[in-house]
């Protein structure tokens, strides 16, 4: 056997264990999600044939061409009884895309349909998409709101980083033809991890926005935002209130963001998205819950204390370490919760829970007190009854 049939017999079997390993629940836990022992997607899952050219006489040695550096920040939803996540997928040059990938149970055997999503090409400008957020609205559409981001056309020479972030819109019935309508349109200027509500708010669509004054800088943005539109096919919100502010020594205080679409509840809206604080090693990203009102989703009720899901172990290493991220989430007509988190903008992990848990940890567990000895206050009740039962038996 040559060097080529050699190499593509081994890369294939690689391949090929990777897709079907069957994934692992990590038991124990704080009870309120299970991990699992493997990523469910991560870059080396791009089949063969999107990174080599796998003719021999142009590619004798079998070198890899066009590399897929990682797989993560996946928007999900369930079709036709299919788990798919429209995952962000970048290439070793640093551009990301999206593609679909799909399982029969949202775990483990996820693979990625055979074409990426070319998206209409609507911006010249347009350099980098990612984050897309599925969206099954009411109208009838699946949407998909993501980041469009573009070289800021007003940075002074020589500053090749300062850019410019807007709300892209796509809408599709399959997830295999999708129409681009215009990038929404905010009384701030960037816009990034923007969701769309599944469902119309006084006969309009409503938008959770993230107003910044820089590209990186949330600078007066006060945090997660709610705002309506008439029209989806050029949608503009004049109006943005704050519904998640971002806050003082909290794990919100650098900035935050919209993540999973909200899960309608008997309690309320329940929100899955990100906080980010700032520290000597740069900023760190976690994952953290809070509610709307069912009738009023601008209107917060309930703010369980500090993260969700913070990372740990390898989860805390990768391109752009201690960050993990959320922009997609599966619900069960059976109340299982499947929740797909990104790490360290390299791979993407599952964590699985139920509505009834969600929702237990959304309202039952108690607010943050902001200050040093109010939580030592709230600590010492919590463990004064435990205590008190403990000493009782
Ligand atoms: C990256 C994103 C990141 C953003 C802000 C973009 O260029 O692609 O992953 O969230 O910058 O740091
Ligand atoms: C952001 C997000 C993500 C990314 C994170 C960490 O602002 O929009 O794309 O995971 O930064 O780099």
């Amino acid at each position: 056997m040559g060097i080529f049939e050699e190499r593509l017999e081994i890369l294939t079997k690689q391949h090929k264990e990777l897709i079907e390993r069957k994934n692992e629940k990590v038991e124990g836990g704080n009870g309120i999600y299970h991990r699992y022992k493997y990523p469910v997607i991560t870059g080396e899952h791009a089949p063969l044939f999107w990174k080599y050219d796998l003719n021999k006489d142009t590619n004798p040695f079998l070198l890899e061409r066009i590399g897929v550096n990682a797989a993560f920040n996946a928007g999900a939803i369930e079709l036709n009884g299919k788990y798919h996540l429209v995952v962000r997928v970048e290439g070793n040059d640093r551009k990301s895309f999206f593609a679909v990938a799909e399982s029969d149970n949202g775990i483990d055997n996820f693979k990625f349909w055979d074409y990426p999503i070319l998206l209409p090409d609507t911006d010249l400008e347009e350099t980098n998409v990612y984050d897309m957020r599925l969206t099954k609205h009411e109208d009838g559409y699946i949407y998909g709101v993501f980041c469009s981001e573009s070289k800021d056309p007003e940075a002074i020479a020589g500053d090749l980083s300062s850019a410019i972030a807007k709300a892209g819109i796509v809408r599709t019935k399959d997830l295999k033809t999708w129409e681009r309508l215009p990038n929404l349109k905010t009384v701030s200027h960037q816009q990034r991890n923007v969701v769309l509500h599944p469902e119309f708010i006084d006969g309009k669509y409503a938008f959770y926005t993230r107003p910044q004054d820089g590209f990186i800088d949330t600078g007066s943005g006060g945090g997660v935002c709610f705002g309506v539109c008439d029209d989806i096919t050029h949608a503009v919100i004049d109006k943005e209130t704050v519904i998640s502010p971002r806050q003082y020594h909290t794990i919100t205080e650098t900035k935050n963001g919209a993540g999973c679409v909200p899960i309608k509840t008997e309690k309320g809206w329940i929100h899955i998205a990100h906080g980010v604080r700032n520290t000597a090693a740069g900023l760190r990203y976690v994952v953290y819950v809070f509610a709307t009102d069912l009738n009023d989703p601008s209107k917060l009720i309930a703010s369980p204390n500090g993260f969700f899901i913070a990372p740990q172990g390898i989860e805390r290493t990768g391109d752009v370490s201690n960050v993990v991220f959320t922009n997609g989430a599966i619900v069960k007509d059976n109340g299982d919760v499947y929740i797909y988190y990104a790490s360290s903008d390299t791979r993407t992990h599952v964590a699985t829970t139920t509505i009834d848990k969600l929702v237990d940890y959304t309202f039952s567990t108690p607010a943050d007190p902001l200050r040093s000895v109010d939580c030592v206050k709230q600590r010492t009740e919590l463990i004064r009854k435990n205590l008190e039962l403990i000493n009782k038996k």
